[in-house]
């Protein structure tokens, strides 16, 4: 058979526009959407008719809004594995619960108001949108959310274009702003009718930060068109809001510290959305469209179906083809769920089956196929033979491919036909996914791709034997993907490598296991060369030995595992390994256990990169992000590290944190971040692997009871819910945090120039302002001098009388020097993460106007961040008084007529209160002090008496 070759680059070139998984848009028609149904939630096909009609309406809507240019056109929905069978049904492919867009669970953590999780910065996509089954089903939702077609738009904004809300969010953070002095509610625009609930105010004179503003479902006047992403529930809204300044209307409002404006810049929703792949450049112009219905698909869950495609080439010979055993052999007899279908393909100039498919309904099985996996290495490499053949391995075992996975591993470029190039559009008409193992630096490059293009992940896997990559990879790819039922998805706990050495007769640590955990919980231990004897000793000192049922030697795999029957204990385990012959080497260990019960999800961690490839010469910025949660519940306040291998069998070490500075976008919202600089010098193209370790070993980590959501805001409610934190066990999770290329580096041998300027420093804040001493007190978070590491040389403090000088024209706004400050230096800032505060001097031309302040950091190579968020202030007088007295009716708090501060004539008037209080303070003191002066002489007097009194 003739084949013909085409340029490997083409073709990745023409898929890469085609990537599945991901949503893509043509002719105007998003296409790919995937909306699937937790498997919790109990079988009804009105579900599934609901979603339809919802999410017509709001593909009509979403047309509407986007004035005529954009609309949902395909949309698969995915029912759960448990589902009954129907023909109508299609087989799931790449689509899972765990990376649809739409996620319907049984039940939220903010009942039935969506949210879309968002981890990227401002026009950077979300993850997913979060919803309920009832938020469909219930026919009360639309009276509390509005229009449940107004809703989905609402999230796509945050989901697809990566806007933020335009109301308050934060907890921290009040509903209302001051301008002048009228109180104003935190929306889009101020022309939005409402009422004001609450009559507490804060010591900044704004209602305290749980009352929030309840706009009117049906304004005055029906020329209120905006904004969806502030209250799509008002009646008249229909658009995004836009910085059109012909049309004020729906005008942007940039002076509120809303999500949107402190992460998109001070950019309006639409201003946002036109600088989108979507839109830019004209792309998808207005068009009509006849009919705006969605297509809908439905397919079921399927179990896994996995063949590893695994290099038995030359190259492989020695350590390497060892490792692989060690780690497949594990893979198959630990990692993979039992009702997964596993075949083995091998694979050097030709391709060989070594296992067909195999159902996994029992344990004996589980050895048979694991004494498969290759032992023995020759030939060249032909990495096509091996995926051609794997295709062929599905079909003859009866496993429809799509959907299925391959797990590709091997070390080599390859060097005999058929090349990957030649069996790709097999692989893309197959709808397999294809995970990559990158083993060894040498591996072909064009692995990323091969995954990016079938939704399959991509991993790096160092060529020695420091580091648990390898089997940290393959567990990923169950635990990253997980299929029909995840409570038996096997969940890693730890997985770490000690050094033996020679004088070392015992070896002892500790491993942690947390309570949600405990079933089919498995110690295994990895050797290099000689197996010892393990023991171990549970929480409660019970000790388990090579006596014990579940132990179990695996000699030729040179590993011990030892698998507690029943529920394991939850605590502190020690492990003890006897190295009687006196030998060194190098031991894996990896503790791994499931879930008890469903109602109390194990907390989990997904690392995530912000991308998977990229160029140190252009684009090196690179952010880690790791996702630490108990099911919907954040965990913060636990340590995350991540391990990179680096080029060259190097390893860096750096901290996640969860601080919403640099790289992280929202603080305290369980995703951890760091941005990664440590290129190590590189001809041509490198490779780097993560691993993300997260800790709560010293009890620091708090589970979050109520995210502070950025769903959709509720029409009836006056008090916002907040967070409740409550204290988590002790726990260790590893996973692995994937794989990323890198096209060159820095110089070898010279120190890199500084490439890297400080972050934008997100949390400017008006921390106080003082009339009588004419001060602004101002704070923000220290940024560093690369990204968020390490200390900038000097902050550029700008300062305006409106916002609009300071968002468009930074530098030419005036300048605040240290002369302008009472306390603080702006030549001398802190390290990153600390809290910067300073003082800055109003004089009186200040009086009485509106302030707003911007800052940006600067390196000592002259780098400069982006320029802060800008606050905004009026300087008047605030009385620092706090009513407690409630509204009698909402007439009394009736918007737009409520004012908040006292009115300018009252600010003398006050004043001079003030001075007649400091008088009679002063008369009282004077008062105060003669009367103590003459008491203290008194007892002197006394005192000095009594002493001569003393006999001697
Ligand atoms: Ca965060
Ligand atoms: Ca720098």
């Amino acid at each position: 058979m003739v084949r013909y070759v085409p340029s490997t680059l083409l073709l990745i070139a023409i898929y890469c526009v085609h990537a599945r998984e991901s949503i893509t848009i043509s002719d105007n028609g998003y296409d790919g959407i995937v909306v699937a149904i937790h498997k919790d939630v109990t079988e009804h096909r009105i579900l599934i008719e609901k979603i339809k009609d919802v999410f017509t309406e709001a593909s009509a809507f979403l047309y509407r809004a986007t004035k005529h240019r954009v609309y949902f056109r395909n949309i698969t929905i995915l029912v759960p594995a448990r589902w009954s069978e129907d023909l109508g049904y299609r087989m799931a492919t790449t689509e899972t619960y765990e990376t649809a867009h739409f996620r319907v669970d049984k039940k939220g953590t903010a009942g039935d108001r969506p949210y879309a999780r968002q981890i990227d910065c401002c026009g950077k996509p979300g993850l997913y949108v979060q919803m309920t089954e009832t938020f469909f089903t219930n026919v009360s939702v639309p009276s509390n959310l509005g229009p449940l077609d107004k809703v989905v738009v609402h999230e796509w904004g945050h989901l697809r274009w990566g806007l933020f809300d335009e109301y308050t969010v934060d907890e921290d953070k009040s509903h209302f702003y001051l301008d002048s002095n009228e109180l104003l509610p935190v929306a889009c625009h101020s022309l939005i009718s409402g009422s004001e609930p609450c009559s507490d105010r804060g010591a900044d004179g704004l209602p305290l930060p749980e009352c929030i503003f309840r706009a009117d479902p049906e304004q005055p006047v029906d020329w209120i068109k905006s904004s969806i992403m502030f209250a799509q529930w008002i009646k008249s809204v229909e658009e995004f809001c836009h910085g059109d300044p012909s049309d004020p209307n729906g005008k942007h409002n940039r002076v509120p510290q809303n999500r949107q404006n402190v992460i998109c810049d001070g950019r309006s929703a639409w201003e946002v959305m036109l600088n989108h792949s979507d839109f830019i450049n004209g792309t998808n112009p207005t068009r009509v469209i006849d009919d705006t219905s969605p297509n809908f698909i439905i397919k079921r869950s399927e179990v896994r179906r996995v063949v590893l495609v695994l290099d038995t080439s030359g190259s492989m010979a020695g350590n390497r083809i060892q490792r692989l055993y060690q780690t497949a052999t594990y893979f198959i007899d630990t990692k993979i769920e039992d009702g997964s279908f596993v075949g083995i393909v091998g694979f050097s100039s030709t391709a060989v089956i070594l296992a067909g498919m195999t159902e996994i309904k029992y344990g004996f099985q589980r050895d048979d196929i694991a004494s498969n996996v290759p032992q023995v290495v020759d030939g060249f490499t032909s990495i096509g033979a091996g995926l051609e053949l794997a295709l062929q391995v599905l079909e003859n075992g009866n496993v429809a491919s799509e959907g299925a996975s391959l797990l590709l591993i091997t070390d080599g470029a390859e060097n005999r036909s058929p090349f990957i190039a030649n069996v790709l559009p097999d692989i893309y008409d197959s709808g397999v996914r294809v995970d990559t193992f990158a083993y060894t630096e040498s591996a072909q490059l064009i692995l990323q791709n091969l995954s990016d293009t079938t939704g399959g992940l991509y991993f790096y896997v160092p060529d020695n034997d420091n580091s648990t990559a390898f089997i940290d990879s393959l567990a990923a790819t169950i635990t990253d993907n997980p299929l029909g039922n995840s409570d038996i998805i096997p969940i890693t706990l730890e997985s770490s490598v000690i050094t033996l050495t020679t004088s070392e007769m015992t070896y002892e640590d500790t491993l942690f296991l947390d309570s949600s955990l405990g079933n089919r919980t498995v110690f295994s231990f990895i050797f290099l060369e000689t197996v010892l004897d393990v023991a171990l000793l549970s929480p409660t000192a019970v000790r388990i030995d090579k006596y014990y049922i579940g132990y179990s030697v695996h000699e030729e795999q040179r590993r011990v595992a030892i698998e507690i029957h029943g529920i394991a204990e939850a605590g502190i385990w020690t492990y003890i390994i006897y190295n009687t012959n006196g030998t060194s080497g190098i031991i894996k260990i990896i503790l791994e256990s499931r879930m008890q019960n469903e109602d109390d999800e194990p907390i989990r961690v997904l690392g995530r990169l912000s991308k998977t490839t990229l160029s140190y010469g252009t684009d090196p910025e690179l952010v880690f992000r790791a996702e630490v949660r108990k099911g919907y519940s954040p965990v913060v306040g636990a340590q995350v590290i991540a391990t990179v291998n680096t080029p060259n069998n190097g390893k860096v070490v750096l901290t996640l944190f969860d601080n919403g500075v640099g790289g992280d976008i929202i603080a305290n919202d369980g995703v951890y971040s760091a941005y990664f600089l440590d290129y190590t010098p590189c001809g041509a193209t490198c490779r780097y692997g993560v691993k993300i370790n997260v800790r709560n070993t010293d009890g620091t980590a708090m589970i979050k009871s109520y995210e502070t959501l950025n769903g959709a805001l509720p029409m009836n409610q006056n008090i916002r819910r907040t967070s409740k934190l409550t204290t988590a066990d002790l726990f260790t999770r590893t996973t692995s945090g994937g794989a990323f290329d890198v096209e060159g580096g820095p110089p070898a041998g010279t120190a890199p120039k500084d490439i890297y300027p400080p972050s934008r420093i997100t949390d400017l804040k008006i921390e106080e302002q003082s009339y009588d001493n004419g001060t602004i007190r101002l704070t923000w978070t220290a940024v560093g001098d690369d990204y968020d590491r390490g200390r900038v040389d000097s902050y550029d403090l700008r300062r305006s009388t409106g916002v609009d000088e300071l968002y468009d024209n930074f530098d030419n706004a005036s300048l605040v020097t240290n002369d302008d400050l009472l306390v603080g230096n702006l030549s001398s800032p802190q390290v990153a993460r600390s809290r910067e505060s300073i003082v800055v001097i109003m004089n009186a031309t200040h009086n009485n106007r509106t302030h707003a302040f911007s800052v940006r950091a600067i390196d000592t190579a002259g780098n400069q961040g982006k320029p802060s968020n800008v606050v905004f202030t009026t300087f008047v007088y605030v009385p620092p008084v706090t009513s407690t007295v409630a509204p009698t009716s909402e007439s009394d708090v009736l918007w737009p007529n409520t004012t908040l501060t006292t009115p300018r004539q009252n600010v003398t008037k006050s004043k001079l209160t003030t001075t007649a209080l400091i008088l009679i303070i002063v008369v009282s003191s004077i008062v105060v002090i003669a009367l103590l002066c003459a008491i203290i002489c008194c007892m002197q007097k006394r005192h000095t008496k009594g002493r001569f009194d003393l006999p001697i």
